[in-house]
């Protein structure tokens, strides 16, 4: 039995590496999950303060496994998939108050491009390709996609995309603001991991609240938002980090942050 997802921790950063080459990483029960316990793993332990997601192989994801989809075998209740697999992983990724790194290394495809499009910070390899296939097998787009693409591209592109299903390539889904930016392959997993060992030896209590606030900010008025901001600088201003940081400024010294 192979592990359907590879975990490596240091230094405060843990790695999640989706490991089902052979189906470009499209998602089984068990590759499910296992992401699951990694991304609970994160949550709980407070050691880990960073995560860094990525494929193994050619490819990030492939989406759902459609070996495990064969009509001729009958017609599964793809709504108690979604509900059951699929959605429980997006809320852990957006509720996870720690950074997340999403290092897109080969093909996303379906589910597979907009679980990377739902992670905190995206990098790609520039041969990667970003591809919503629901459409090509008559289905609706999920993980999360109908509601990030719309905010991150606006409706034309994002209709575009999901109505035709056409691969964008890495370079236009940074320059169209879907993701953070597109990086030589040979180059993606250093610059992923440097960018996860940043975060991961940073305030990961004041990292963890602005990433709740910039999500908050989706559905929030201003004058919600700025109440937010008031409660989060509150919480934020008795961590022991802020503490650190302002001395270290003040000492004019590097911070150390305990993540605390
Ligand atoms: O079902 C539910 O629970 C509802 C939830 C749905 C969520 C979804 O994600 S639906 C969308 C499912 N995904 C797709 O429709 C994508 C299917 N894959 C492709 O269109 C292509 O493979 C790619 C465009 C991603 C990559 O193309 P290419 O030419 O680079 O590679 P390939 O040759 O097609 O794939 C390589 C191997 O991976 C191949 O196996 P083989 O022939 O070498 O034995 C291929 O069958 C396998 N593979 C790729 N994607 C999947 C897959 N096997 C199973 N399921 C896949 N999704």
């Amino acid at each position: 039995e192979i592990d359907t997802v590879l975990e490596d921790f240091s230094q405060g950063l843990l790695r999640l590496t989706l490991n089902r080459p052979d189906k470009l990483n499209s998602f089984n029960e068990d590759m499910h999950l296992a992401l699951r316990r990694g991304l609970e793993r994160a949550r709980d332990d407070a050691e880990i303060r960073a995560v860094l997601l990525t494929g193994s192989g050619r490819g990030f994801c492939a989406g759902q496994d459609l070996g495990d989809r064969d009509p001729r075998k009958g017609t599964p209740d793809l709504g108690h998939t979604i509900e059951t697999y699929y959605n429980p992983l997006l809320r852990l990724i957006r509720t996870i108050e720690k950074p997340i790194v999403c290092a897109v290394n080969g093909v996303a495809a379906g589910a597979g491009a907009n679980i990377a499009l739902a992670c905190d910070i995206t990098l790609a390899a520039r041969s990667s390709r970003f591809i919503q296939a629901f459409a090509k097998i008559g289905l609706v787009p999920d993980s999360g996609g109908t509601w990030s693409l719309p905010r991150l591209i606006g409706e034309a592109r994002a209709k575009a995309l999901v109505l035709t299903a056409e691969p964008l390539s890495a370079e236009k889904a940074a320059d169209w603001g879907l993701i953070w930016k597109a990086v030589d392959d040979e180059q993606l997993l250093d610059e992923a991991t440097k960018l996860g060992q940043q975060l991961a030896s940073g305030p990961t209590k004041g990292l963890g609240l602005t990433k709740r606030a910039i999500q908050a900010a989706a559905t929030n008025s201003l004058d919600q938002q700025l109440d937010l901001e008031r409660d989060l600088q509150r919480e934020a201003g008795h961590s022991a980090d802020y503490a650190e940081g302002v001395s270290a400024f003040l000492d004019k010294r590097k911070p150390e942050f305990k993540g605390q």
